[in-house]
């Protein structure tokens, strides 16, 4: 399994409590074209199941705690995010799937491109195929 990062954020702790900084091309790998996030969330409403085309991510779970399985076609890797000094750069091509999310869970995703829907795979079987079709690039 590649096509994944886990990223050490180096957290900037003092008596005051702790501070992360996050700087395109210097600890996220890419450069930030898109800032979103989930709350309110709950186990039994899994999220994601689908694949990008093209997009970067790096996710980082501020509060709360989520798995994120990801899936490359052959093997499945379970990851959990519970802390915001931890981020996981999801790179294109990996099948993901947010299993567990806290209820206090808030998930922050940094993106390397604008959204668009036409970038998502989102039916399991359009998936393999399209990573069938990039091993034979
Ligand atoms: C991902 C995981 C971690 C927008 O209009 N703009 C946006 O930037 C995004 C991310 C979503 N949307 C719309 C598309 C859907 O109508 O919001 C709705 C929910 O999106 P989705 O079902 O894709 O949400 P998740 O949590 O399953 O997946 C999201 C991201 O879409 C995805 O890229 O990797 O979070």
């Amino acid at each position: 399994m590649e096509k994944f990062e886990i990223l050490d954020l180096k957290e900037i702790k003092d008596s005051r409590g702790c501070l992360v900084a996050l700087e395109e091309l210097i600890n996220i790998p890419f450069e930030i074209k898109r800032v979103y996030y989930i709350y309110n969330t709950n186990n039994a409403s899994p999220r994601g199941f689908h694949a990008h085309k093209k997009l970067k991510q790096v996710l980082i779970c501020l509060k709360g705690s989520v798995d994120v399985v990801m899936d490359n076609g052959k093997s499945r890797i379970n990851f959990l995010l519970d802390t915001p000094n931890k981020g996981l750069a999801i790179y294109p091509g990996v099948w993901r799937e947010l299993l567990n999310c806290s209820e206090d869970m808030v998930l922050m995703v940094l993106a390397d491109r604008y959204y668009d829907e036409n970038d998502y795979i989102r039916d399991y079987e359009e998936y393999q195929k399209f990573i069938q079709k990039e091993v034979l690039i």
